[in-house]
């Protein structure tokens, strides 16, 4: 088998407004038929953040259980929910995400201004979320903001040893206003940095997104799109739907002759437990 690409979709995120991206996946139903399309157009991961029935970001346990099993359901996409939550999330529900029994977690290495707000994620709740992390047999995706966090992932891994599974993957989440830019040098210098035999993907938020998309293509990286990253498809052009965003990456990715990765595949790459 040739190289092929990971593509990661994340379809609602916690901060765009449905009243304002009327596209954006809020309902279970709506999130099940946006995965089942993105499965179809080549992704293989779906990061998840969902919503409570007034639309607004939650963390509700019961309502993530269901998630989970609907997906798994549906899909054969490796399920990843979102530690991150909101920035409004207290740290308490954001450990207990893990409760209930993704494939994957979303892990940010360190705090970061993100946009008004401050996305925190101080030292000692790096630390607890990853123990849990190898505790529940979770595969952590450590979400990295910028250059310091490629180093508390070092400083992480060197504390406490690998992730569940033995495999080390990361996503450059980029051109957050107070994360590193989203451009190709930037990226390189965080590839760089990242340990060695770590697989990575990339996202550029807003208009960043092709530019990263490009570069991390051409650097030999993966690809993370998604509404959670991006509402715009070309100037003046709002998103219709996730699967238009996956389409454009998979059709980039076979254009770099490294065609879309299999869920299959995927599962073998980040050593997903069997569930
Ligand atoms: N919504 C952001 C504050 C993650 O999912 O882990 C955090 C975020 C990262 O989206
Ligand atoms: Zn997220």
């Amino acid at each position: 088998m040739g190289a092929t690409t990971l593509i990661t979709v994340a379809p609602t995120g916690a901060e765009s407004a449905k009243a304002d991206v009327p596209a954006l996946p809020v309902t279970l139903d709506e999130l099940v038929q946006t995965a089942k399309e993105c499965e179809a157009a080549g992704a293989a991961v779906i990061h998840v953040h969902i919503r409570d029935d007034d639309a607004q970001p939650t963390l509700d346990l019961a309502l993530l259980r269901d998630t989970v099993t609907a997906l798994r359901e549906s899909t054969g996409l490796i399920v990843q929910l979102s530690t991150g939550g909101a920035v409004t999330d207290p740290y308490e529900d954001r450990l207990r995400v893990l409760d209930a029994g993704p494939d994957m977690c979303s892990l940010t290495c360190g705090t970061v201004n993100f946009g008004d707000d401050v996305f925190m994620n101080p030292w000692p709740f790096m630390e607890e979320l990853y123990k849990r992390t190898q505790d529940l047999e979770v595969v952590p995706e450590f979400e990295l903001f910028d250059l310091g966090q490629v180093a508390a992932l070092h400083r992480l891994l060197g504390k406490h040893g690998l992730p569940y599974g033995g495999h080390v993957h990361c996503d450059l989440v980029m051109g957050v206003p107070g994360g590193m830019p989203g451009d190709a040098r930037s990226l390189v210098a965080a590839v760089e940095a990242l340990p060695s035999g770590a697989t990575w993907s990339a996202t550029g938020i807003g208009r960043t997104s092709l530019p990263v998309m490009l570069a991390a293509l051409s650097a030999g990286g993966h690809l993370r799109v998604g509404m959670e990253d991006t509402v715009t498809f070309a100037k003046g052009r709002p998103v219709t739907a996730n699967a238009q965003l996956v389409e454009r990456a998979a059709q980039a990715a076979n254009l770099a002759q490294r065609p879309p990765m299999s869920a299959a595949d995927a599962r073998a790459l980040l050593a997903v437990k069997r569930r």
